[in-house]
């Protein structure tokens, strides 16, 4: 019986465990938190009592004021995973006055660090109270209480011991939405069949729609890719592109403002095209759509991936491209695998230095 006991002990542990694991490898971009600000100190009854000094009148003093509660944009910070098990947070009380006139302490501020990009909702107002979209921007959300008045400063000329005092104010209190947009770090760009879409649904949860013919993804989806050490970062897929997008030709080019934002375009290539067209006329025909888009689009960095080398056994066709194109290009078959994790390190390493360069 005593070891039955002993077992389950074990196995609920094991299981806690586990299930903390799980919430830690979990991408938290939601959180509902309830947050308060400091109540006010109580003011204070006192009289002065001195040996030598009969009647010495009241001498009670001010309860301090509480803390506001502050919510700011923090550089270092990509994700809500702080706020998933801490559903409350308080700023200090003032504390109460006291004798001699003494005012009571005000209480600390609390102030809250997200992450850039968090968006901060009141949950009962359903309203939008704040974008803190910049590194450092710090808003209040919550007032403190004041401190109560304390006996002192209810003396008057015709009641000169006064016996009442103010008890001191409520701090605010909210329930709060906080969702974090997500920015696209990487995008993907290529022409349809390309295999973006099977690239992110391999290196993310993402799941969008893939299937063997031209224009399946029809709405830009965003992946998280995680790699070891809760190192991660954000990967747009859009809809191919094709040549005269600019004139409207396939689903146009628009919807490349999706991308950007982003630090790194990686250029989707599909070594085998199954109309035989040329991987290397397909990529120039999508630089130029992205010139014609915008020069700052087309000056970003860009790492060149040939896709499908599973249908290029002997790497012939991958070979010929880089001579043809004359760049590093990444082999990758988004199908079997291969290739994907040195890119997914190789990206994580291009978004950070990027990152290092526009922070300094
Ligand atoms: N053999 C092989 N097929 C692949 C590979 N990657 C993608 N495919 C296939 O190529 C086809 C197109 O893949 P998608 O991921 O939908 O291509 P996409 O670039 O997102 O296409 P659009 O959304 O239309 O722009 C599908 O049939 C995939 O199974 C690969 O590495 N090897
Ligand atoms: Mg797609």
């Amino acid at each position: 019986m005593e070891k039955d006991g002993i077992v389950n002990a074990i196995l609920f542990l094991y299981e806690d465990w586990l299930s903390r694991i799980e919430y830690r490898e979990m991408f938290i971009d939601e959180a509902q938190i309830w947050v308060k600000a400091g109540d006010g100190g109580n003011g204070c009854v006192s009289f002065r009592r001195e040996k030598f000094v009969p009647k010495g009148g009241p001498d009670g003093g001010d309860g301090g004021k509480g803390g506001d509660v502050y919510f700011q944009a923090a550089e270092n910070l990509d994700t809500l995973l702080d706020f998933a098990g801490g559903h409350h947070w308080q700023a200090q009380n003032g504390q109460p006055g006291s004798g001699s006139n003494k005012h009571g302490a005000a209480g600390d501020d609390l102030i809250i660090k997200v992450p850039p990009g968090t968006l901060i909702y009141d949950v009962d107002l359903n309203l939008l109270l704040k974008d803190l979209d910049k590194v450092g921007l710090k808003v209040c959300i919550c007032r403190s209480g004041k401190g109560g008045r304390g006996n002192k400063a209810f003396a008057t000329a015709t009641n000169q011991a006064p016996r009442n005092s103010e008890p001191g104010k409520k701090g605010q209190e909210r329930n709060i939405r906080l969702e974090l947009k997500l920015i696209a770090d990487v995008g993907l760009v290529g022409i349809p069949n390309a295999g973006k879409s099977t690239l992110i649904s391999r290196c993310s949860a993402a799941r969008p729609k893939i299937a063997d013919y031209p224009f399946t993804t029809l709405e830009p989806v965003l992946g998280i890719v995680e790699l070891s050490d809760f190192r991660r970062f954000v990967m747009a897929d859009i809809p191919g592109l094709i040549e005269g997008a600019h004139n409207g030709a396939g689903l146009g080019f628009e919807f490349l403002r999706h991308i950007e934002r982003t630090r790194i375009i990686v250029h989707i290539l599909d070594i085998m095209p199954t109309d035989d067209s040329d991987p290397m006329d397909n990529y120039n025909a999508i630089r130029n759509e992205l010139e014609q888009y915008s020069r700052e689009l087309a000056k970003k960095q860009e790492v060149i991936v040939a896709n499908k080398i599973d249908l290029d056994p002997d790497g012939k066709a991958v070979a010929d491209l880089r001579k043809k194109l004359n760049k590093t290009i990444y082999p990758i078959s988004a199908v079997t695998g291969s290739g994907i994790k040195e890119l997914t390190e190789l990206l994580w390493q291009k978004v950070k230095e990027a990152k290092n360069a526009t922070e300094q």
